[in-house]
């Protein structure tokens, strides 16, 4: 596929507006709107900021899915690693059906492929979509705030959710460079040019499942009520720590390593595998395209470091960040 083909399947994928029911057009009527720096407009339901197509798929969501109790779901705020987190998590779980070999399925398939998108992907098509052929455990994927999950999933005292928070100025800098490469010459508005914009958005929280700080608090305070049920993890200490992190993810997701896997170097190479070097330099990342929405993979890989804020923003906007943001909304929570 060209890289024409791909946007045009892109901005089809993006550009639900027309292809919208009636009553989910009246259904939208009745929300808060905005103007999007990201897409036509964004929409408030239950608090956070969503894109049509992205709510169209949440209402789908909510409304059709039922919960195996072997669930497990891995949760991010937009450009918080969710395609690392995805590949490490497959491996893990699949580790004895697919040994880490030439033949490995993340060596052909994009992360996004193996665990899909409950939001984006399987209910972005299909208003109510047969999932009988997935095999067990299940794992899906989703940047849905704790609130506006089912409670079917809320209540659920067996499903697991994994949740992956980063430090929101690499994410707003993640954010920023992954719009700017969506655009395209001929449709400008699709996307901000300008950091400062998509830095005041995020400040606002209004964009794609903002406000960032409310939907990592709420999963945070979750994971520390129910800590056998959520797993919250963050981005720098993988980075930092990573055997120690993977070696607690795989206990939580109840297939711990082996003393046998420990000695022979499993866990090294499975952040091997999983590793930014690795996987943005298979030719599925390079040059592929994800079949659903018609993305090239590359642009979810970029740098896959810690700290590239430094090098966007300025000091009064980290201050502005720090400041207002983060320490008036999480102090007092005990976050840091
Ligand atoms: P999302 O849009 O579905 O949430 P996500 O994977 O969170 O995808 O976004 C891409 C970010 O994860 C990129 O961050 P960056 O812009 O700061 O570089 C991307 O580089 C990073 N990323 C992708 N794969 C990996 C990986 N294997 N290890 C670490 N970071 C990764």
């Amino acid at each position: 596929m060209t890289s024409d083909e791909s946007f045009s399947r892109m901005q089809k994928y993006l550009n639900v507006e027309d292809t919208l029911s009636q009553e989910f057009k009246t259904f939208l009527s009745t929300l808060p709107k905005i103007k999007g720096s990201f897409g036509p407009y964004g929409y408030l339901y239950e608090g956070f900021w969503y894109f049509p197509m992205i709510l169209r798929g949440i209402v789908a969501f909510r409304r059709h899915f039922h919960p195996q109790s072997s669930d497990i779901f891995l949760i991010t705020y937009p450009k918080s690693g969710t395609t690392w987190l995805k590949s490490l998590v497959f491996t893990i779980i699949n580790r004895h059906r697919f040994p880490i070999e030439a033949n490995h399925p993340l060596n052909t398939t994009n992360a996004h492929q193996l665990i899909p998108f409950l939001e984006t992907h399987i209910y972005h098509k299909e208003e109510n979509p047969n999932l009988d052929h997935l095999p067990f455990p299940r794992v899906f994927s989703t940047h849905i705030p704790w609130t506006t999950l089912p409670e079917s999933i809320r209540n659920s005292s067996t499903c697991k959710i994994v949740y992956l928070c980063r430090n929101p100025k690499d994410i707003i800098v993640s954010l920023w460079h992954f719009q700017n490469k969506l655009m395209h010459d001929e449709t400008k508005e699709m996307a901000t040019n300008s950091i400062l914009e998509t830095f005041e958005n995020f400040c606002q929280g209004v964009n794609d499942y903002g406000p960032f700080w409310r939907h990592m608090l709420d999963y945070w305070k979750q994971s520390k009520e129910n800590p056998d049920k959520i797993y919250f993890l963050k981005y720098e200490d993988m980075k930092e720590q990573p055997s120690m992190h993977l070696r607690r993810l795989a206990k939580f997701l109840d297939c711990p390593f082996s003393s046998d896997e420990e000695e022979s170097g499993l866990l090294e190479d499975i952040m091997k595998l999983c590793s930014f070097e690795n996987l943005s330099n298979l030719e599925i990342n390079k040059n592929g395209v994800l079949s659903y929405s018609g993305m090239q993979s590359s642009v979810f890989f970029r740098q896959g470091k810690t700290g590239d804020w430094k090098n966007h923003l300025s000091d009064e906007m980290v201050q502005k960040l720090i400041n207002v943001i983060c320490e008036d909304k999480l102090s007092g929570l005990g976050f840091n």
